[in-house]
């Protein structure tokens, strides 16, 4: 996959190149590309903003540069342009799984008080929003939302498995995890971890899961509760 960001702050994206997403570049299993807005600016001191129509407090992203970055670095629309702000439509995993299947995707990243309303109109494919609170700009949402979908892609992660069996791909919450060592200040790793019961085990984590899931996030257990309640019904013992 290829991702391009746009952005007046391309320094923050160094963050980027530690950890797993920073191993899944250098494998070239994705590459990102981060482009400065103000390269684009025709304006003679290279300004990107301006004051807002109609007054108010703050300034406003002018269309030019960000028209001109968006359609130079992908001028035979290939990519998938997203643009981040609170008024997108609310991220969540299947957005992300859906998001890492693109073969090309480009994060219009915002700053100061918005974009020029014409450049989302002409350029943006797709508005998301990381969730209801206001950050200072889209980067931060771009960087959250690349490392949501990057776990989808083949050898980013490494093993496949642990992103299928995971919370809110079956919709719900993680059980609780434990190592070494067995004991620890006096907290003893629950015993039927130590079993070696593979059934009685995995029967335990699904019941931690339904249980944190009913109690921190009802939102989510009612959307699963059939589901699961069938699942959970005492089970007749097999006849043999
Ligand atoms: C975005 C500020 C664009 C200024 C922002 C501009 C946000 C969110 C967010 C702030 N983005 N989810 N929540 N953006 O707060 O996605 Cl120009």
């Amino acid at each position: 996959m290829k991702i391009e960001v746009l952005t007046l702050f391309p320094e923050m994206y160094s963050a980027m190149n530690s950890g797993v997403i920073g191993r899944a570049l250098e494998s070239s299993a994705f590459v990102l590309n981060v482009t400065n807005i103000r390269d684009f600016s025709a304006d003679k001191h290279k300004k990107t903003d301006d004051y807002a129509f109609g007054g108010g407090a703050g300034m406003v992203m002018t269309p030019q540069p960000l028209h001109d970055a968006i359609n130079s670095i992908d001028p035979e629309h290939k990519c998938k342009r997203i643009y981040l702000s609170p008024k997108g439509k609310v991220f969540n995993q299947a957005m992300a799984v859906e998001l890492s299947k693109a073969e090309n995707l480009m994060f219009v990243c915002g700053s100061y008080e918005g974009i020029d309303e014409r450049v989302i109109q002409l350029d943006v494919d797709e508005e998301i929003s990381i969730g209801d609170y206001v950050l200072t700009g889209g980067d931060l949402p771009t960087m959250v939302v690349i490392n949501a979908l990057s776990r989808y892609i083949p050898n980013v992660l490494g093993n496949m498995e642990s992103t299928e069996e995971e919370s809110f791909s079956e919709g719900l919450l993680e059980y609780p995890q434990y190592t070494r060592p067995f004991n620890f200040l006096g907290l003893e790793v629950p015993e039927v971890l130590i079993s070696g019961d593979h059934a009685k085990i995995a029967k335990w984590r699904f019941e931690q899961q339904v249980e944190i899931t009913r109690q921190r996030r009802p939102d989510l257990y009612e959307k699963v509760k059939e589901e699961v309640e069938a699942k959970l019904a005492p089970k007749k013992k097999r006849r043999r």
